[in-house]
Parts: C-alpha cells; structure tokens; sequence
C-alpha cells in the first residue's frame, strides 16, 4: 500500500518536473538576466518576492546592534521592579516619549497559585503604564505614571499593561491590555491563561493628563472564531487617514508550551474610539509573539520575532494587508517599540526606522526573581539611512550561546534508546 502510494507520487512529480530547457547557464552579472528566463523557485523569490536579492541591497535586511540604557533603576534586579513592552517612541516638545509596563512590587512574580492582591502571577501583573523622555535616546528621564490601575470594577484593576501609541488630529491615545485578573488564571471555556480586553486611554499632551476611555475597543471574536481567546499587542499606525491598529491572537490547540498558533490580525477605525472594523483576510500574518510595524515606502513593514512558521523575518505588505517575507534576520528586537518618524503622518513614501527598544525578560539572569529591562536597538531599515556595517550577514555568537542549547535527560535518554534499537536493525 504504502510502496503504490510513492510510486503514485513520484509519476505525478516526474509530469510536474520542467522539460529540460536550452537556455543558457544563470549569468555571473544580474544585468545580463534575459527578461523571460526559466527560474527555480528559489531565484524566483530572490528576484520577485525579497525586498532585493543580496542583504547589502535589502532595505527590509538588517542586523540589530544594543545598547544598554542609562536612567532606570532595577533595585538589583531582585525582581521587584521591571519594565517591559515598550511603545513606539514619539518625538513632541522637543524630546523622544515612550510609554510601557512598569511593574513595582513587594515580591517577584509568584505564578498565579502564589499571587494575591499585592503579590504579582506574571511580570505583567499589578502593572502601570509609565513613560520617560529623553533628549538622545540612551539616557532616559522617568516621569511616572501615565495609565494607573483604575479602580475595581474598571477593565484594568487587576493591571494594565503593554500599551502602544497613536497620535491622531493632534491627539494622543494609548491602546493597551487591561487586565481584571491575575495573568495565567485558566479559563477552561477559552482554554486559555492570558485574557484581557483592549482598552484606550486619551489625552490633549504626551505629559498627560490621561482620560480612560471605559469600554473594550477590540471586541473579542466569536466562540468559532480565531480570536476568540486574546486580543494582545494593539499596534496603532494612520494609513488613509484611518486607524489601522495590528493585534495578536492565537488559533488552534495550545502546545506544551502552552502557546497556540500565534497570528496577527488588523481592525481599521475612521476615529480612535472605533469602531474597529476586523480586515475580512484576517489574520493577516501567520507568526510573531510581538511584532511591531511601521510605515514603510506606501506600504507597511514588520517586525516579526518569535514564534511561527516565519518568525525571524522582517514582512512588508504593500497594501497594508497582503505580507510578504522581505528577508531573514538575527537577533531581533523583542517586544520592541520604535521611533517610527512617519508612524501617524500618511507619508506615501514612509522612510522607515533606525532605531527603538526592546525588552530583556530574564534581566538578572536568574528567572526565579523574573524581571525585565529595557534597551536600545539600532538597525537600518531606513530608505535614506545607509550603513553597510548593519547588513552583515554572519553575527557570530559565542559558542556558550550554542552549548547553553543542553541535552534533557530525557533527550538523551531517547537518544540513547534509539541508538541501541538502530545498532539491533544493523546487526
Ligand atoms: C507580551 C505580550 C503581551 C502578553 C504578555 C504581556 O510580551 O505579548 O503583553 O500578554 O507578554
């Protein structure tokens, strides 16, 4: 049965494979390509769906170079206080804004069975939105405050968390995770351990006051939806004069990692307040844990890090919608934000960024006391910026990195006994 079926496969691949053609051998210099050629697949994407073929040409490719940050303080990264999930960063008045999770409590994060009304589940519990300023980029003065916790019943007692950024008709707003329980607590009928409804909050300055907005701005999908479980990681960009926010969800079954299939989808508003309008193709990315997107010539980029059959790519969607892989990367910026000059202005011909924040989960590099940090990234995805020094492809890590990948007992256990079975088959 099995043997027909791959005799069956390999006739129908022998019908499909081109006739051996004539043309000539690939040239040396891409200027002697004939229009009309013959390609593999692969020169085919090379030439057709990547920003451009060689990474030194790529305004999509780039490495990330970090820098640590000078103002913030961790109290000793004893886990206490953590900041996290940057926003994009603003230039008003004068100075660069940026907004994230700021969390200060008695303990580390306990999980969910150690929390209380003081002790965190997660490093996003009992959280606040706070912003700093700087001048430069690298040296940041806290303000303080902006989103506090309101108070209980209000979406966001519990915590309020990863928010983003819009300004729009001379207006700010901050989408962000308002939480009204404890991250991690199991709801067995979304099978899920992360739930919280998108909330906004708006203000005349960047220095605040902020007035919340007290109702959900993302609606949740229905029960056979694919976002029906979480709304997570709003992502406010202005295309065509309207609000198109990007935000992550997750279909199908969890892994034992407890992570789904995570996907991004788009909801377009005309105002800031919605209504969100879900994209029919949603979801319009198929990878990302916290991808961040900006404009980028008359379309939209992304930065898609973790998780997903194309993470470690940075996309670009022409249209806003249809996302193509424009190349491969290392060592991208987790949960970034960044300085996006043209994120809100409905430039046609967007430049792109050249720098922002990322978060370090782990920041004292023991994750029983788990906190996080935020740095600086540079990088060149920017039309008018050009850096060769950041389109090298080799970024060469040291080899603890590789040897840090260890072997379970389990692992090898499984490998020992495959072993002994393939030495039997030899015999
Ligand atoms: C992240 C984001 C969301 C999740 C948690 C906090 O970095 O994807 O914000 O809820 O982790």
């Amino acid at each position: 049965m099995k043997n027909s079926y791959f005799a069956f496969l390999l006739v129908l691949l022998a019908s499909c494979t081109p006739k051996p053609s004539s043309q000539k051998a690939f040239p040396l210099y891409l200027k002697n390509l004939e229009p009309n050629r013959e390609l593999s697949s692969a020169m085919k994407r090379s030439l057709a769906i990547y920003e451009a073929p060689r990474m030194l040409d790529n305004e999509l490719y780039t490495n990330f170079n970090y820098t640590e940050l000078k103002g913030f303080d961790y109290h000793g990264f004893d886990g206490t206080i953590s900041r996290r999930d940057p926003s994009k960063i603003i230039f008003e008045n004068g100075r660069y804004y940026v907004w994230y999770t700021y969390r200060n409590t008695p303990t580390e994060p306990k999980g969910y069975e150690g929390s209380n009304d003081t002790i965190p589940s997660a490093d996003w519990d009992l959280a606040e939105i706070w912003y700093a300023t700087s001048t430069d980029g690298f040296t940041w003065d806290e303000q303080g405050v902006a989103v506090p916790r309101p108070p209980k019943p209000k979406p966001g007692w519990r915590s309020v968390a990863t928010a983003d950024i819009l300004k729009f008709k001379g207006k700010f707003y901050l989408y962000y995770q308002a939480f009204d329980a404890p991250s991690g607590k199991y709801d067995a009928k979304r099978d899920a351990y992360d739930i919280c409804p998108v909330a906004m909050s708006w203000s005349d300055s960047p220095n605040g006051p902020w007035t919340a907005l007290d109702n959900v701005v993302i609606p949740f999908g229905a029960e056979d939806e694919w976002d029906y479980r979480v709304i997570h990681d709003p992502n406010p960009l202005v295309h065509n004069g309207k609000i198109y926010l990007y935000y992550k969800s997750g279909i199908d079954k969890r892994d034992a990692n407890r992570k789904f299939w995570d996907a991004w989808g788009l909801a377009v508003a005309d105002s800031p307040e919605g209504p969100f309008v879900k994209h029919p193709l949603n979801p319009v990315m198929n990878s990302g844990h916290e991808t961040i997107l900006f404009p980028f010539r008359e379309g939209v980029a992304a930065i898609v890090n973790t998780d997903g059959i194309e993470h470690y790519t940075i996309q670009y969607a022409k249209d806003w919608v249809n996302f193509e892989v424009a190349s491969v990367g290392q060592l991208l910026p987790t949960a970034a934000g960044v300085f996006s000059p043209d994120a809100f202005t409905d430039n046609p011909q967007a430049d792109g960024i050249t720098w922002g924040l990322s978060h370090f989960i782990n920041a004292g590099g023991d994750w029983s006391k788990m906190c996080s940090t935020l740095a600086r990234f540079d990088c060149d995805l920017s039309l008018s910026t050009n850096d060769p020094s950041l389109k090298q492809s080799n970024v060469l890590l040291p080899n603890s990195v590789y040897f840090q990948q260890r072997l379970t007992p389990k692992q090898k256990e499984r490998i020992h006994n495959d072993n002994i079975a393939f030495l039997e088959k030899m015999k």
